[in-house]
């Protein structure tokens, strides 16, 4: 009888240490990111832009500086282009090949402007805006450009919160 008695209770015991630990392992990778987020040390986020038929999707994004925008051609020949007086200052300008797929790391605060060179005429144009202060706003919002390429970015620009 004592035996029986004694037993179960020492199982119980077992599992207990046994969940605890386990629920320890559970959290870590979860605590690990917490800190990695709190000391901004992250490797930052991959946003994918399509490419498409004589547009960008999505054409406006906002993005954290230290990610990275990979643009993907999916249907037609395409490529990226920033816009010169549409970009932060300290960034440089970047051209990719034609139909060629493109990561872009976003270095500095602000907006990116960016052009489709055979589409821009169409208005294949796209753009980013990059952390909280967006400096170039205003620099980029009077720069000269085709007709279409204009209207799109009338609407883009106007997606940009105001500070
Ligand atoms: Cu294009």
């Amino acid at each position: 009888m004592a035996v029986k008695t004694v037993a179960p209770y020492k199982i119980k015991i077992h599992e207990t240490t046994f969940m605890k630990k386990r629920s320890t392992l559970v959290l870590m990778p979860a605590l690990v990111s917490f800190l990695l987020s709190v000391t901004g040390s992250n490797a930052g986020v991959i946003h994918t832009i399509k490419m498409d038929r004589d547009f960008f999707s999505p054409a406006y994004l906002e993005a954290q500086v230290g990610d990275t925008v990979r643009f993907v051609n999916v249907r037609g020949t395409h490529n990226t282009v920033s816009i010169s007086g549409m970009i932060p200052a300290g960034v440089s300008p970047w051209r990719s090949r034609l139909k060629a797929t493109y990561d872009l790391t976003l270095t500095k605060e602000g907006v990116y402007g960016y052009k489709c060179l055979p589409h821009f005429g169409k208005g294949m144009v796209g753009l980013i805006a990059v952390g909280k202060q967006y400096n170039n706003l205003p620099q980029a919002k009077s720069t000269k450009l085709p007709a279409k390429a204009a209207a799109v970015f009338q609407k883009l620009l106007r997606r940009v919160p105001q500070n």
